[in-house]
C-alpha cells in the first residue's frame, strides 16, 4: 500500500558544533559549544519511535563515513585515514572540521522527491542534492547517492545524482507538494531563494545571509522528475524570511496532504502564491500564520513550521513540533489557538531534538518524506521497535558521550567514529 514514509537521518558519531553554516543562526550562535554525540542520536531515535507510535511507517538512513578522509585526500592530503586526518587538522583545523560534520542528519536536505502519481513515466523520482553552496555540506552528495541507490534499489525508483555545483540545490527542504492523498497525484512547490538563476547577475547576494537554493536548479529537477508544468509551481522565498534566518523554506513553511501552513513573510510573493494553488488545487487549505501573531523572529527561534505536519487518522493531522516551540510563549500560544480553530490539524506533540537544534535543524530537517509502498524499499532502511532497541543499544555502546571543539584533533575520535558506523553497519549488513 502507498504510504508516506519519513527516512530520518540517524545522528553520526561525529555531532559537533563548528559554526559552519553561515545564515543559520542557531549554527553561529553554538560556536565552540561542546556537543553529545550519543545523546543526540538517541533523541533523534526516540523521535522515530515516537512517529511508530503514532501508527505511521518509519525509514531511516545512516551517517555518512567521518572525517572524510576521501575528501581529505581529494584536497592533497596522503597516507593511511589517520595520517590523512593528523596532517589535515594540523595544517588547517577549519579546513579539517568540515571534514568531521555530521550534517548529512539532516535528511530533507538529501534530495528532492517526486512521487510516481506526479510523474509521467509513473516512477517515483529522487534527484540527490549537491549542497554545494555549503562546503562542509558538499561532500555529502556521492555518498548520499550510493546509500540512495541501495535503498531504493527497486525498479519502481529513478535515482538522479547531483546538479552541477554551480547551481545551489538543497533537497526536499525546498520543496512542498500539496494533494488530496498522498497516493494521489499532486501539485509539486519548488521554493528558491537565489531568484538570478546562477547565470549573469549570479554572484549578487542581494541581501544579509546567501539563498541556498537557486531557481535553475529547482526547474532542472522539476524537469528531471517528468512533473507536469501545469502541476508546477516555482515561488520565491523572501528576503526578509533568509535573512531573519529562514536558510532553507522549511523553517518558515510545511505542507502535507491538502494543508500548507506557513509564515505570513515566508514567500516573496504570498499573494500570488495562494492564487496559484486556489486555482491548481481548489480543495487545498492555506494556513497563514500572521507576523502580528509570531514574528518572523519568533518562527526562526522556535522552529514552529520545521514540524513534522502529519496525517494520523486521515484527514486528521498532526504536528510533530520541537520542544523550542512550546518553550516560546507566543509561539505556544499561537499552537493552542490553532489546534481551537476548525482545521485538519488535531494535536500538537513536542519531541526533544536539542542537540540537532542548536546547529539549526528541527524535526523536519532530521527528515526525508517518500511515498512509496514500503515493499519496495530495502528492509534494513526501514525502523521496527525492535530494530530501535537494537540502534539504541549500539548507540549507547559506541558513540561518543561528548566532542569540545579541541577534540577533532583527536585521533582516539576519529577512530571511535570509524568504528561506531562500522559497527552500525556490520549490525545492518550494509556495504557502505
Ligand atoms: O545546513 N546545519 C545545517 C542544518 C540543516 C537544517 N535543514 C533543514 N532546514 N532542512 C545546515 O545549515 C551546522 C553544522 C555546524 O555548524 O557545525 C549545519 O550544517
Amino acid at each position: 500500500m502507498i504510504r508516506e514514509i519519513n527516512f530520518d537521518g540517524l545522528i553520526g558519531p561525529t555531532h559537533n558544533y563548528a559554526a559552519l553554516s553561515f545564515g543559520n543562526l542557531a549554527s553561529a550562535s553554538n560556536a565552540n559549544a561542546i556537543s553529545r554525540p550519543r545523546d543526540a542520536a538517541l533523541q533523534g531515535l526516540a523521535k522515530m519511535r515516537f512517529a511508530l507510535s503514532l501508527g505511521l511507517t518509519q525509514g531511516l538512513l545512516l551517517p555518512l563515513d567521518r572525517p572524510d578522509t576521501r575528501w581529505l585526500r581529494q584536497l592533497g592530503f596522503t597516507g593511511t585515514g589517520p595520517q590523512i586526518c593528523a596532517a589535515a587538522h594540523t595544517a588547517d583545523p577549519r579546513l579539517f572540521a568540515h571534514a568531521c560534520s555530521a550534517s548529512s542528519m539532516w535528511t530533507a536536505n538529501a534530495a528532492t522527491v517526486s512521487p510516481a502519481a506526479d510523474t509521467a513515466d509513473d516512477r517515483t523520482h529522487i534527484s540527490v542534492a549537491n549542497l554545494s553552496r555549503m562546503t562542509h555540506r558538499s561532500l555529502e552528495a556521492p555518498a548520499t547517492e550510493a546509500q540512495l541507490r541501495i535503498a531504493f534499489a527497486h525498479d519502481s525508483f529513478t535515482i538522479h545524482p547531483a546538479l552541477p555545483a554551480t547551481f545551489g540545490d538543497e533537497g526536499a527542504a525546498n520543496h512542498m507538494r500539496l494533494t488530496p492523498a498522498h497516493g494521489r497525484p499532486g501539485l509539486e512547490i519548488f521554493i528558491y531563494g537565489d531568484a538570478s538563476g546562477a547565470l549573469g547577475a549570479a554572484f549578487e547576494q542581494p541581501g544579509k545571509f546567501p539563498a541556498r537554493q537557486n531557481r535553475r536548479a529547482s526547474e532542472a529537477i522539476a524537469r528531471r522528475h517528468r512533473l507536469d508544468p501545469a502541476r508546477t509551481i516555482f515561488a520565491a522565498q523572501s528576503q526578509a524570511a533568509i535573512d531573519a534566518g529562514a536558510f532553507h523554506n522549511d523553517v518558515v513553511a510545511v505542507a502535507n496532504e491538502h494543508v500548507i501552513f506557513a509564515h505570513e513573510h515566508a514567500f516573496a510573493d504570498p499573494d500570488r502564491l495562494k492564487a496559484d494553488i486556489a486555482r491548481l488545487m481548489p480543495g487545498a487549505i492555506y494556513i497563514e500564520v500572521p507576523a502580528a501573531e509570531v514574528s518572523l523572529a519568533n518562527a526562526i527561534g522556535s522552529y514552529l513550521f520545521n514540524s513534522q505536519l502529519v496525517s494520523v487518522n486521515s484527514p486528521e493531522m498532526a504536528l510533530i513540533l520541537p520542544r523550542e516551540s512550546q518553550q516560546n510563549a507566543p509561539v505556544n500560544a499561537y499552537i493552542d489557538r490553532l489546534l481551537a480553530q476548525d482545521t485538519p490539524i488535531e494535536s500538537a506533540h513536542f519531541v526533544e531534538v536539542r542537540e540537532s537544534m542548536r546547529n539549526g535543524g528541527g524535526p523536519a530537517c532530521l527528515r526525508l518524506r517518500i511515498v512509496a509502498d514500503p515493499a519496495t524499499i530495502d528492509p534494513r532502511f526501514l525502523l521496527s521497535e525492535a530494530r530501535a532497541d537494537a540502534l539504541e543499544a549500539l548507540i549507547t555502546r559506541h558513540w561518543p558521550q561528548e566532542i569540545a571543539p579541541g577534540d577533532l584533533g583527536n585521533p582516539q575520535l576519529w577512530e571511535q567514529a570509524w568504528a561506531s558506523r562500522k559497527a552500525l553497519l556490520t549490525h545492518l549488513t550494509l556495504p557502505l
